[in-house]
């Protein structure tokens, strides 16, 4: 599955219909009144937010999205057809800029709706031109144009916690350890290419947690997969900073851990005043004296790290009621 995140679109809402211009025609009556009615309004394009989406792959093929016309006014007074309303399906996330990169929409929940581009008017019809002075005028409106407008849609995945950390740090297996999501896992860098979503059930409460691409030294430069996809966890209340253990040297997860926080500092988003729990992962592959020194360097620079693993689940039972209550 192609993962699309950020589309830009022409949209176009239906024309109004232009009025009708006709004269009434009945036996025994030699000269009937205007009767043209107005024409149908245009088709407004409507965004909608839908709980089943998780990205923007739909509307990446699609490129111009347009509503339907508006009819023209008929005789007898008759209005125009309505065009039929465009209903854009979105996922919940889905932000709107304009072309300005103004901010216009914001569609967090199901079923929250945008109105991106109003249908025009109907004319109106010769019928409503009629007056003392002219009994039989011939001019009907033009409908009026449809809004026509180009926005960027761009997805921001809703989730409470966002795991970051280095390529191969372990973040889809705790996903997968945590929750009900089958994220690919394997021992190599960036294996997962686009965000996963999982949901952490306990007995009274549901947290969505979110895995993203592995960072590295760079990111900010756009090397490996970037920090794109830290708009991802932009919206998250709390990170879960996962550092793989190192059975070789007990300050290299200290420095693993200082390059990811140098770019995400470095990220244009403000993610690092958000809270953390900085978690050192794959303990099963160290013996206890290993992972008493790698402690002992994150203590010595002030910074508490919580041990586990999501093979033998050690230390998970201490990790999730911190991820609930942080
Ligand atoms: N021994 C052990 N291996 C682990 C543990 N957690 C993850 N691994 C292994 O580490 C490798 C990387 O795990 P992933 O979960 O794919 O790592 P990731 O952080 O999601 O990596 P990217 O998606 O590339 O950023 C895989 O081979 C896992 O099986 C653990 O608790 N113990
Ligand atoms: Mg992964």
């Amino acid at each position: 599955m192609k993962f699309v995140d950020k589309v830009t679109l022409k949209i176009k809402a239906g024309n109004g219909g232009p009025g009708g211009s006709s004269f009434r025609r009945e036996k025994y009556v030699p000269l009937g009144g205007p009767d043209g009615g107005d024409g149908g309004k245009g088709g407004d394009v409507i965004f909608m937010a839908k709980p089943n989406l998780q990205t923007l792959m739909d509307l990446d093929m699609r490129r111009h999205i347009k509503a339907e016309n508006g009819t023209k006014g008929g005789k007898k007074d008759q209005y125009g057809a309505k065009g039929q309303d465009f209903i854009v399906d979105v996922p919940c996330g889905t932000m709107i800029f304009n072309t300005d990169g103004d901010l216009i929409a914001d569609l967090q929940n199901n079923g929250d709706r945008f109105l991106a581009a109003k249908g025009g008017k109907g004319g109106l019809g010769n019928a409503r031109f009629s007056t003392s002075v002219n009994r039989s005028p011939r001019y009907a409106q033009p409908g009026m144009p449809g809004d026509e407008v180009v926005l960027t849609m761009e997805l921001r995945l809703i989730a409470e916690v966002g795991l970051v950390g280095l390529p191969n740090a372990g973040k889809s297996t705790l996903l997968k350890a945590l929750t009900r999501a089958n994220p690919k896992i394997a021992d190599y860098p960036f294996t997962t290419l686009y965000p996963n979503l999982g949901v952490l059930k306990t007995e009274d409460r549901e947290v969505v947690l979110a895995d993203i691409p592995g960072l590295i030294e760079g990111a900010s430069e756009g090397l490996g997969l970037g920090l794109e996809f830290l708009r991802h966890i932009d919206r998250t209340r709390l990170l879960v900073h996962l550092v793989a253990a190192s059975f070789e040297d007990p300050k290299q997860s200290w420095k693993d851990y200082q390059t990811v926080c140098s770019e995400l500092k470095k990220s244009d988003l403000d993610i690092q005043s958000k809270p953390v729990i900085v978690v050192l992962t794959k303990i099963d592959i160290i013996i206890e004296e290993q992972k008493e020194a790698i402690q002992a360097e994150f203590v010595a620079h002030g910074v508490v790290i919580l041990p586990i693993s999501s093979f033998t689940r050690e230390g998970l039972s201490e990790l999730i009621p911190d991820i609930l209550a942080k």
